[in-house]
């Protein structure tokens, strides 16, 4: 196995690489430069690497499906391609990595154009951990010349939000920092919540830091709009096919670093926001209903239903 891909797993484990797009970007970044460091001889050498290093980085974290999905069609495209010769299919890896980033930083783009466009002037916006789109989008609305607030969860046990809170101050963004357990209490000040994604299931279901099916019902109750930003390959294709997405769960030593022997504590990283929580899913083709998130997977993106 290649350094560069047990490095990146190992980071993206540890959480030094957070959030599923990075998450996806790091692992595909590691896969490229690996299949360049290969010494393989013969297609199936190349491929067996390919394979043990997709195993390695689907078990860094579970619930993925963003880099799952981007690895599975690297995978597939060596697979599938005419070439034999190990040089060839190292250029097959790297554009077809290259090609994936790009379109991830197009669809990035284009969530902003339109996610922006929902945060109105002199408004209050909630959102909940750290989401690279979520945060993109904050600052385009900045840069089109609106004042508004964030109001930002610390998103216990290891603290994304102050991620969060840093990018909006850095960004020129009025910014409040709140426990995850004061959500409630500032709801009805609150005008629109915006969060990320890290699966979208087939039933339309979105999965994303635990505390969010909480900060979607607090919404609910108060009428506060709810909308999550994804991009489309975060759909975890296998939900169709009855699998449930896996929720990880992290050391408890993230929860309480000394804590008294026996005691038992649990830490899922993730929960499930059912649809009827969600307003709109912001993504590269523009506001969708949940229901149809399926419908328009499988018209835009086809091969996700084909790759293993
Ligand atoms: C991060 C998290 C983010 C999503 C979306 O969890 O739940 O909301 O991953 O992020 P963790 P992005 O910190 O445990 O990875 O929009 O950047 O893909």
């Amino acid at each position: 196995m290649h350094e560069t891909v047990l490095d990146a797993a190992d980071r993206i484990r540890r959480l030094e690489v957070q959030g599923a797009r990075n998450v996806a970007i790091a692992a595909i970044k590691a896969v490229k430069a690996g299949a360049k460091q290969s010494t393989a001889r013969s297609k199936g050498t190349f491929l067996k690497e390919l394979i043990e290093a997709k195993t390695v980085l689907f078990a860094s974290r579970e619930t993925e499906p963003l880099m799952r999905n981007a690895i599975r069609h690297v995978v597939h495209m060596v697979e599938t391609s005419e070439e034999e010769s190990v040089k060839e299919l190292v250029d097959v890896v790297s554009r077809v990595s290259s090609q994936f980033l790009e379109s991830l930083e197009r669809s990035k783009e284009k969530i902003a154009d339109v996610g922006s466009k929902r945060v109105s002037n002199g408004s209050k916006v909630l959102t909940h951990c750290h989401s690279s789109t979520v945060t993109n989008i904050l600052r385009r609305a900045k840069q089109e010349g609106k004042s508004f607030e964030v109001v930002c969860t610390e998103s216990r046990p290891v603290f994304q939000g102050r991620i969060t809170a840093k990018e909006m101050l850095d960004a020129g963004i009025e910014t409040t920092l709140i426990v995850d357990s004061a959500v409630r209490y500032f709801m009805n000040d609150v005008d629109l919540v915006v969060v990320g994604a890290d699966a979208i299931t087939s039933e339309g279901n979105v999965i994303n830091k635990i505390g969010t099916s909480m900060v979607a019902l607090a919404a609910k109750e108060a009428r506060t709009p709810f909308y999550v930003v994804s991009e489309l390959l975060k759909f975890d294709s296998l939900t169709i096919r009855g699998d449930y997405e896996t929720i990880e769960e992290r050391s408890p030593r993230e929860v309480w670093e000394d804590a008294p022997s026996g005691l038992t504590i649990r830490n899922p990283a993730f929960d499930v926001t059912r649809r009827e929580f969600i307003h709109g899913i912001i993504c590269e083709e523009g506001i969708v209903s949940p229901h149809s998130i399926s419908e328009l997977i499988s018209r835009k993106y086809p091969w996700i239903f084909e790759v293993t």
